[in-house]
This record gives C-alpha cells, sequence and structure tokens, in this order.
C-alpha cells in the first residue's frame, strides 16, 4: 500500500489527539489575535483562548456560518494582510454573493498535499495523465485536484469543463487514466463517449475521481459500468480549503479526513449540541493548520456520520460517509423528510432510464406534490402505452417504499433534460413562486 504522508495518515489515534489539541490551542489563540470577526465572537460569548485546555472543549467556541463572511465582505474574515495572500478563490454561491477565500503559499502547499494523498489513497502515480474536467476559475475544483495530482508527478490535461466532444476527444487521443469531474458531468461524458460511437474500450481510463455534489453508490456504480474504472468520492469545500478534506481509498468504505489539518465534529442540525456513536448530523469543521483564513467550528450543513474505526487500507484517520444532502436541499413534502439522492438510488437502480432526472416540488392548495421526471433509455417505449405505464407504476411504487410518499412519475424521451458540466441542479421547488 502506498501513502502520500503515512506518518499522519497513519498516527495513532492518542498522537492524532494530541497533534489535534496542540494545533487547536494555537490556531484557537491566533483567530482571537489576528481576526476581528473572532475576537469579537470570542468576547460575546466571554470565551478566551486560554479555555480551550481538551479537545472536548472545542464546543465553548462559537460556530462559525456563511453569514460570517459578509461581516466585513469580502477579506473581513481573513487572518493575514493581503500581502501575505497569494491565491483567492469563491464558493460557487448559486444563491447571492459568493464567499471569498484566500490562501498563503503554506496554505496552498497544505491544500495540494491532502488532494496527493487521496490520489495516492486510489493508486494514482506519476504515470497517470489526468484529465482535469471541473471549470478553472474561482472555483477550488479545478485549481485543487490539478496541483494535488501535479505533486505527484502525474500529467495533467487542464481541459476545463465544458465542450463535451472535445472531452471525448481528449479521452481517446491524449490517452487520459484518470478523469476528475462532478459525477453528473461524468455521466454526460459517458454519454458523448456512447453517442460519438465509442465505448469504454476506446478508451484508456482507469480512475475517476468524483465530487463537489452528492452522488450516491447506483451512480458511482454506473460511472464504473459505462466508463470502466474505479471511482473515488471526494469532499471538500471553499470555505474550508475546497476538495481534499477527504476522500476515500481503494476500500471504498468512507472518506477519509485529513484530520491533522482539518478537526470534525458531528451536532444535531436543530439544537446544534455535539452527535457521537456514528449518529447522523451536520459535519462541522475547524481547520487546525491554515494561515490566511482558518476557520472555527465551521457549519458545512451537510449531513454524514463519521467512523473511527482503523480502515483495512492502513490509514488510521476517521471516514465520513458519503454525504445524504445539505440540510437546505432537504425537502419537506407532506410532514416527510426527503433528499435528492434517496430519489437518486432508486431511479439509478433501474435499467430502463438514463441517469437524468429532475424533481419538481409544487403545492396545490394546501397540499406538496411530488413530480419526478426521467429519461426512458429506450425511446420506442414512449410509443407503447402500457410498456409505459407499467414502468411508470414500477417507479411510484420504488419511490413509495424507499420514501413513503407518492410521487407521480414523468417519463419522458432519451436526451430531453439538461445536462450539466458542473455541479447539477436536480431540483425545482416552486411551493414559493408563482407559476
Ligand atoms: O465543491 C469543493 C470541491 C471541489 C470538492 C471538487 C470536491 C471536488 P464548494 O463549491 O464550496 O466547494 O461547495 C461545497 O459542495 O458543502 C457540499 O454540499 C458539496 N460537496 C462537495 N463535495 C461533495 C461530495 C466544492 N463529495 C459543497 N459529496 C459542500 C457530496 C459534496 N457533496
Amino acid at each position: 500500500m502506498e501513502y502520500f504522508q503515512k506518518n499522519f495518515e497513519c498516527m495513532k489515534r492518542s498522537e492524532m489527539r494530541a497533534l489535534q489539541l496542540e494545533r487547536l490551542k494555537k490556531i484557537t489563540a491566533y483567530c482571537y489575535d489576528n481576526c476581528k470577526i473572532y475576537k469579537d465572537k470570542f468576547d460575546k460569548a466571554g470565551l478566551k483562548p486560554s479555555h480551550i485546555r481538551s479537545l472536548e472543549d472545542i464546543k465553548l467556541i462559537p460556530f462559525t456560518t456563511k453569514e460570517d463572511f459578509f461581516v466585513d465582505y469580502p477579506y473581513g474574515i481573513f487572518s493575514r494582510p493581503l500581502k501575505d495572500i497569494v491565491r483567492i478563490h469563491a464558493s460557487s454561491g448559486t444563491t447571492g454573493r459568493p464567499t471569498v477565500v484566500g490562501y498563503t503559499r503554506n496554505d496552498l502547499e497544505m491544500w495540494s498535499d491532502v488532494v496527493a494523498r487521496f490520489a495516492v489513497s486510489m493508486g494514482g502515480n506519476a504515470e497517470d495523465i489526468v484529465q482535469i474536467s471541473f471549470g478553472y476559475g474561482l472555483f477550488t475544483g479545478a485549481f485543487g485536484l490539478h496541483k494535488g495530482w501535479e505533486k505527484i508527478g502525474a500529467a495533467i490535461i487542464p481541459v476545463s469543463s465544458g465542450n463535451t466532444e472535445r472531452q471525448v476527444m481528449l479521452l481517446r487521443e491524449f490517452k487520459s487514466t484518470v478523469l476528475v469531474a462532478t459525477p453528473s458531468y461524468g455521466l454526460y461524458i459517458a454519454e458523448a463517449l456512447h453517442t460519438a460511437g465509442y465505448t469504454k474500450d476506446d478508451i484508456c481510463l482507469r480512475l475517476g475521481f468524483f465530487g463537489a455534489e452528492a452522488s450516491t453508490r447506483e451512480s458511482h456504480a454506473e460511472l464504473s459500468r459505462q466508463l470502466g474504472i474505479v471511482t473515488n468520492d471526494n469532499y471538500g469545500l471553499s470555505e474550508i480549503t475546497g476538495p481534499g478534506v477527504s476522500g476515500e481509498c481503494i476500500e471504498k468504505t468512507g472518506m477519509h479526513i485529513a484530520e491533522d489539518h482539518f478537526y470534525p465534529e458531528i451536532v444535531d442540525k436543530n439544537t446544534l449540541e455535539p452527535i457521537g456513536g456514528g449518529e447522523v448530523g451536520e459535519l462541522v469543521l475547524t481547520t487546525l493548520t491554515k494561515e490566511g483564513m482558518p476557520i472555527l467550528r465551521y457549519r458545512t450543513k451537510d449531513l454524514t456520520r463519521l467512523n473511527y474505526d482503523v480502515c483495512k487500507c492502513g490509514r488510521t484517520s476517521v471516514r465520513m460517509d458519503k454525504v445524504i444532502g445539505r440540510t437546505d436541499d432537504m425537502l419537506i413534502i407532506r410532514g416527510v423528510n426527503v433528499f435528492p439522492s434517496q430519489i437518486e438510488s432508486v431511479l439509478m437502480e433501474l435499467a430502463e432510464v438514463g441517469n437524468n432526472y429532475e424533481i419538481i416540488v409544487k403545492r396545490e392548495g394546501y397540499l406538496d406534490t411530488l413530480e419526478v421526471k426521467v429519461e426512458v433509455v429506450d425511446g420506442a417505449l414512449l410509443t407503447d402505452y402500457s410498456g409505459l405505464e407499467r414502468l411508470r407504476t414500477k417507479i411510484k411504487h420504488k419511490i413509495k417504499s424507499a420514501l413513503q410518499i407518492e410521487a407521480a412519475v414523468r417519463l419522458v424521451e432519451p436526451s430531453s433534460l439538461k445536462r450539466y458540466e458542473g455541479k447539477a441542479k436536480r431540483v425545482f421547488d416552486l411551493r414559493n413562486t408563482r407559476d
């Protein structure tokens, strides 16, 4: 088994905890001394950095949320003057202003280290040819994966997202061995490969690194099947560093968190009290080593759980489960909590429907309605009324048994729904809009 930084990845738990505590004390004092936003929050809570004496004391520290990035926008959340900042990125910010994030030179080194760790943990090496199909720009995805893979000596193809026919051409002609994309774009590229008349046997891909949005085991199985690859799920967020917070290893039993740099907690999303025992809750992250913009107890809004068992790969780092969804993406339909990923799991298991779907929620009178639109694989089915009805009923039953909720199912023509080159938009909640 290869490791990138074995001393940290395989550290004994007692040593890891000691290291985390030492770093937590230091970063708490550093934030208090260098960032007014933190100083004000600590003073308001009557907290001094010296009150942090154990890892458990982390719960004394007030949470940081997205709103804190706007208190003194854009750079107020930085702990270093701009002369020390060498890179600025921003979150994708689908709604409103994006959060602005800054890195010092050491932050960039750390960032590429943590990405290199999970690349190596999947068997990535200097011989790989890595096609980066994330958009280069303010988004952290492309630069994050680029620098991590470059660090292990791989050859990077910085194609960026979009121009899907060209992606296929590069896969074939440049013989890329690794594809880096959102899972939804990965599926789109796979579709374009087949539309152009090729199969997985015409390309050299062996690994697919997918992240930046929630995905299911079923969609990864589909990516594996269509592209002939072993897939990896990796997680991160701009506010914490970008990609590299955690990633699956070849065992694929959860995403290893680089916990010498990012301290994870799980809290109840309503009471905000810490939850132990491997239960699902909101992930809260503290950066332990960042200089430019350290973040204490960031509420990610992502729901997952932690597993502290040692992995078969030998890494001792805690693993997080696949993200179920964001608390702000959770739909409450007629009182039932529904995550888009649950619907995706149902659809991806069915061979008769494709990988593109839309979830539409409306309010009719006082009643919420849920509609799932999905493409059939075989367009001929659309003229076969009884075949179509059978499939619709089957999907409705499966959704009912997975979610305990009735959904209307609309089967549409192949290739008729919008494809995404970055993060996909699957949910259209029209309850608060007039239509
Ligand atoms: O998406 C960073 C990233 C880029 C991660 C490339 C992995 C690969 P943001 O644009 O700030 O940063 O969005 C962060 O995306 O809070 C999650 O809700 C979601 N997310 C990221 N990775 C995953 C994943 C990047 N593997 C937000 N599974 C996060 C589920 C993910 N959700």
